[in-house]
């Protein structure tokens, strides 16, 4: 590449950057205000104060039709996410149209029942529109990535304090934190979109907690330890490079048949923690399609899984939340991937289909209550 391209290309980066940036033409939720104030007197799960808050993925659709589901969200919880509404191919349907109804349907749910909200997700491979195909160059991706963070961290600035900026960013079996998954944002950014997304966000709103979320590193065997090395020096080096980052999410989606790496699982988090990085539990389930027909059975393995991680966890460091990835087993993902060969319906979720709890649910009041 000659140095005419590159610098013709830097000056169309810097102006797709600072077009981006701009605070003119915003869309700030106008009449919202923090609501940082958490739902301490719980009716169903009792006082909440000191104790880790709780969450759920939620479901805007299941929020409006199914009054049953929603007061249990309410009786349980003290924060929720979006499992799906603040994602790319929700908000941005079509190139340049921005559509926040059922964003805000999940916003305004909350702050009438004095929820928090954590946001996901801004820079993801996965959860994209059709259209995103069509970026066709690095200025293109550049543009559409931080003008989509401006628009949509700025909308809900001082409204949701805590965001999973970027996502899955690693591949299944890394060999190094350059192992980033291909995606649109690396075709185009290499691994420069990591640090785009994170000081886009930062700058938008210096008050949020920017966290990295991540999936299989909690368990046993050669690519989990690979996966746990890799994302340490992910974390390195955007720490080297001074962007802004608060807080790594665990995802934990547990297998009920993976092994938990106790001493892999802690040494992760103590480097996570000497870097002064929070720990988040962001979409605990257990996914229960290889074990046995028998719901009390099952239940009772699936509770078990959830203790052998949140106890490695837990002692050796305090979580700032847990958040499952739903709340009963009424609304699951897990099907979708992983249907029960007999096909029993899954029990991934604290509370049963109709909306019963269970052995997995005590669990997690117990993690809770323990380092309060
Ligand atoms: O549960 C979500 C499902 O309803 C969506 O179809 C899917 C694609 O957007 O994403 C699922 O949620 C994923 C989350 O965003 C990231 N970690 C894995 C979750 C389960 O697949």
């Amino acid at each position: 590449m000659t140095r005419q391209t590159h610098s013709r290309r830097d000056f169309l980066t810097r102006a797709a950057t600072a077009t981006a940036l701009g605070l003119s033409g915003t869309t700030a939720l106008s009449g919202v205000s923090a609501f940082a104030t958490p739902n301490v007197q719980s009716p169903a799960s009792g006082p909440t104060e000191g104790l880790i808050p709780y969450g759920s993925a939620v479901r805007a659709g299941a929020l409006q039709s199914d009054s049953t589901y929603r007061e249990a969200i309410i009786a349980n919880c003290q924060l929720v996410v979006a499992e799906g509404e603040m994602k790319w191919a929700d908000i941005r349907p079509t190139r340049g149209e921005y559509r926040f109804e059922k964003a805000d349907a999940i916003i305004d749910f909350a702050r009438q029942n004095r929820l928090e909200v954590r946001g996901h997700t801004l820079a993801w491979y996965g959860g994209l529109p059709k259209w995103v195909d069509e970026i066709s160059s690095r200025t293109e991706a550049e543009y559409e990535l931080i003008d989509h963070i401006k628009t949509v961290v700025s909308r809900y600035r001082g409204v949701i304090p805590s965001w999973d900026v970027v996502n899955e960013p690693l591949v299944d079996f890394p060999e190094s934190a350059a192992s980033l998954r291909p995606c649109v944002w690396t075709k185009y950014l290499g691994a420069d979109y990591v640090p785009i997304a994170l000081r886009t966000a930062a700058m938008v709103d210096p008050g949020a907690r920017l966290v990295l979320n991540e999936y299989d590193v909690e368990f046993m065997g050669p690519r989990f330890a690979a996966r746990r090395k890799a994302l340490l020096q992910l974390l390195r080096a955007l720490r080297d490079r001074d962007v802004p980052l608060h807080g790594v999410g665990l995802q934990a989606h547990l297998f009920a048949d993976r092994a938990i790496d106790r001493d892999g699982l802690q040494a992760f988090l103590a480097e996570i923690t000497a870097m002064k990085l929070d720990v988040l539990i962001t979409e605990l389930d257990v996914v229960d399609y290889e074990l046995p027909g028998k719901v009390s059975e099952r239940d009772a393995l699936v509770a078990k899984k959830a203790a052998e991680f949140l106890g490695a966890v837990c002692e050796v460091v305090r979580p700032k939340a847990i958040l499952t990835w739903g709340l009963s087993d009424r609304y699951t993902w897990v099907p979708i991937y992983f249907k029960r060969p007999d096909g029993m319906p899954n029990r991934p979720l604290p509370l049963d289909a109709d909306l019963k709890r269970k052995p997995l649910f005590d669990v997690i009041e117990q993690f809770r209550r323990k380092l309060a």
